[in-house]
């Protein structure tokens, strides 16, 4: 329970470093992009999405070239379109009705069916997209900056088999791992996730059913089943704290880019 406290501390402390820079960046680049997420909506924030992991890893250094070397699908990302990154929270579409299979056609379940059209669209394209290492037991955190509630999270894992660096994923490759209950409104939305018997790469697919309104978002997080040993319990969570705090200083630059 001590850990558990511990954890959910930092993700308190993860919540206010995240709400601060973007609010500035909201204020300094309202010229030069068409949205400001400020503290609107929320995302799966460990293990990241993939538009949150190009944040994580690239916000504060988003123009250098050499992010085309060492990590070319957040470079495509980046050149996509980068409020897909500002706007990590918002990869939601309103009144589906629970009738998410019906509304999000296959082959695009990462963007939800290329909502709002084209700022996530990215999200679907097959390639080496940067996994996280994660042991087969695992927490995943949910970060609601909007403190929408929740009505359930439904997590799915790929196939074995489905190839993310070649496949955009659809319904026939993913496989329900859980679905959980009710949240109350709060900043982050914590549930196990168990893959026994699974390991190597896959895509983790969540779908967090908003409560304040039919609100759903969906988001696919790249993983390492078993990858790295001890890594994922080695605290990211600093890391996110250092790399968010960044961002605030490099949102002048944005405008160079945002053309
Ligand atoms: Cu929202």
């Amino acid at each position: 329970m001590s850990i558990r406290a511990h954890k959910r501390s930092l993700t308190l402390a993860i919540t206010a470093a995240l709400v601060a820079p973007f609010a500035f960046l909201a204020t300094v680049t309202a010229d030069t992009i068409t949205a400001a997420p400020a503290a609107a909506h929320g995302s799966v924030t460990d293990p990241p999405t993939r538009n949150y992991g190009c944040l994580e890893r690239w916000g504060s250094d988003h123009l250098n070239p050499e992010m085309a070397t060492i990590d070319p699908m957040c470079w495509g990302a980046w050149r996509h379109d980068p409020n897909a990154m500002w706007n990590w929270n918002g990869l939601y579409r309103e009144n589906v009705g629970g009738n998410h299979e019906a509304v999000i056609p296959n082959g695009q379940l990462c963007s939800g069916g290329r909502t709002q059209s084209p700022r996530y669209d990215y999200m679907d394209t097959p390639g080496e997209w940067v996994a996280k290492d994660v042991p087969q037991q695992f927490h995943l955190t949910l970060t609601d900056q909007a403190r929408h509630g929740a009505d359930y999270l439904r997590i799915y894992v790929s196939e074995p088999g489905f190839d993310p660096t070649t496949e955009a994923l659809g319904w026939d490759d993913v496989q329900l791992v859980k679905e959980t209950g009710r949240y109350p409104s709060q900043g982050t939305y914590e549930t196990d996730v168990d893959l026994s018997g699974r390991s190597g790469r896959a895509v983790l697919y969540t779908i967090w059913q908003a409560s304040h309104l039919d609100q759903p978002y969906y988001l696919c997080s790249d993983i390492n089943i078993g990858g790295g040993a001890a890594a994922a319990e080695a605290g990211p969570e600093s890391v996110v704290t250092t790399k968010v705090a960044t961002t605030a200083a490099a949102g002048c630059r944005l405008g160079q880019f945002a053309a």
